[in-house]
């Protein structure tokens, strides 16, 4: 899964898009607060995740224990 733990800009309230492509199905695991749990097929899923608290959110997928990315929300 690509990227692995880049620090991406995002700003409060607006939608990152994620674009997953996986062999498997799974889910996201956004450390915001409330946390968020966005679910992707198998195959290609676009996910927005929005962030509406300024802060530095990781993005992380745990059954393959990656950091996906890291949001810089300001
Ligand atoms: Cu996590």
């Amino acid at each position: 899964m690509s990227p692995k733990g880049d620090r991406i800009d995002a700003k409060v309230g607006e939608p990152v898009t994620f674009i997953v492509t996986s062999d498997r199905a799974g889910g996201l695991h956004v450390h915001s607060s409330p946390e968020q749990t966005p679910e992707f097929k198998k195959g290609t899923t676009t996910i927005a995740v929005t962030v509406d608290k300024p802060g530095l959110v990781d993005v992380e997928e745990h059954e393959s224990d990656a950091l996906i990315a890291q949001l810089e929300v300001r």
